[in-house]
């Protein structure tokens, strides 16, 4: 275990930039927000300076509406490492860093609460309180429907691009006609990540956004259950964080019950939760293990989590091997093609997180999984469920920072 820790720690200063760490070298060479807020959950347990620093640098370019870009781009690093680059977004932070326009789940906040608790800093929380605040302010302002869920408008801010969830609203979107080139497929092989057809909707989706001046939502307005449940967790981190300020805590908590009786009322049925389309209103049935992640909620009804608890281990194989992200019974299963089954850190770790209070055992089995995976695979961005064979980049940071944190 000593080695695991020691390997996670080197890839994570590999991966450090001075202020941040980039999600891997050569895929991903920017700042992106929701890696690091688990890339600080990790940091916390051997260098909460890094984890706080982590934290400040994406705060640092937040837009004066509250959003926290999902990704911040790094003036060192040339235009053509990533794309869609600074040149696509045309978008330019408060503090001058040139940024995307898009969002990403917001679960810094609860990072930000366990790097307080690892390294209790009242000058940290003092500072970071308010600019979460305004992050989860800019949500219910520009992203809440009437039904009191919060709408993404891009696959890319679901953090799960490609997630079968997505194909049908995708369907609708027509495909960009721009000539562009991707970079991602430079380094990873084709059959691992989205087709070249998602990304001509994706670039579609976002330039039509970017278009409206980041503000009205296209043809891909959808509800997804992770993303909720992340603006949920982080109501409810901001109530043990405001009671430590001295703020009020409760109008977080209120907040945080009432939305999670709106994720059940709306998006729960069959044992599993399932993003919805804004436009529609439909349901948007898939085997994603998005719909697992409510567990993280600490008012979710009981029978609702035993329902979710008996899906994770009958349709995801829990305690069987690490977390699929789409059922392997789903028709849409593919075992290596990014969002759409392999088993990814993070999301093992969010269930680990919801399963510690309720079923402390089964906690325990994703906590091995989660070891073995990084074990077997080294810091892979994901890996087969089932052979634990590595897919997408190597030294992965959240992979390494989760695993940290698992070990702690
Ligand atoms: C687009 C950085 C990010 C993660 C996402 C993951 C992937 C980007 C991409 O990489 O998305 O944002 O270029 O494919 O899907 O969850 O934050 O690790």
């Amino acid at each position: 275990m000593i080695a695991v820790r020691r390997r996670a720690v080197r890839v994570l200063l590999a991966n450090w930039e001075g202020g941040h760490t980039v999600p891997s070298r050569r895929l991903y060479p920017h700042q992106w927000s929701w890696d690091s807020a688990f890339i600080a959950i990790g940091n916390a347990r051997w260098s909460p300076r890094r984890a706080k620093m982590e934290l400040q640098a994406l705060f640092g370019a937040q837009w004066r509406d509250g959003r926290v870009p999902h990704i911040v781009f790094n003036p060192r690093v040339p235009e053509e490492a990533y794309f869609p680059g600074p040149r696509f977004w045309r978008v330019r932070a408060p503090s001058g860093a040139a940024t995307s326009g898009i969002v990403q789940p917001p679960v810094h906040a609860l990072a930000a609460w366990r790097v307080y608790r690892a390294d209790p800093d009242p000058v940290f929380l003092r500072r970071i309180y308010p600019r979460l605040v305004a992050q989860q302010e800019f949500l219910r302002a520009a992203r809440r429907g009437p039904d009191g869920l919060l709408v993404i408008v891009h696959p890319w801010e679901s953090g799960m691009d490609n997630s079968p969830a997505w194909d049908v609203p995708l369907a609708a979107v027509e495909p960009t006609r721009m000539v562009f080139i991707r970079r991602d497929v430079d380094h990873v092989a084709a059959a691992e990540r989205p087709t070249d057809l998602d990304y001509a909707r994706y670039v579609a989706l976002a330039a039509a956004y970017r278009d409206t001046g980041y503000r009205e939502a296209g043809a891909f307005a959808v509800q997804d259950p992770l993303f909720n449940t992340a603006y949920i967790a982080a109501e409810t981190a901001l109530a043990e964080i405001a009671a430590v300020l001295g703020e009020d805590p409760v109008p977080h908590r209120r907040e945080a019950e009432e939305a999670t009786a709106a994720m059940v009322a709306h998006l729960y049925g069959d044992g599993l939760f399932h993003a919805r389309d804004a436009h529609t209103g439909k349901p948007l049935a898939s085997g994603s293990a998005a719909g697992l992640i409510p567990l993280l909620l600490p008012t979710l009804p009981d029978a609702v989590a035993d329902a979710l608890i008996a899906t994770a281990v009958n349709r995801f194989r829990l305690g069987l091997g690490p977390l699929p992200s789409c059922a392997p019974d789903a028709p849409e299963f593919d075992p290596t093609r990014y969002w759409r089954g392999p088993s990814w850190i993070n999301l093992a770790w969010l269930l680990w997180r919801g399963l510690r209070r309720r079923r402390p055992d089964l906690a325990e089995a994703v906590a091995a999984d989660i070891i073995r995976t990084v074990q077997q695979a080294g810091f892979r961005e994901y890996v087969d469920p089932f052979t634990l064979t590595g897919h997408g980049c190597e030294d992965f940071s959240w992979s390494a920072a989760l695993a940290v944190d698992v070990l702690a």
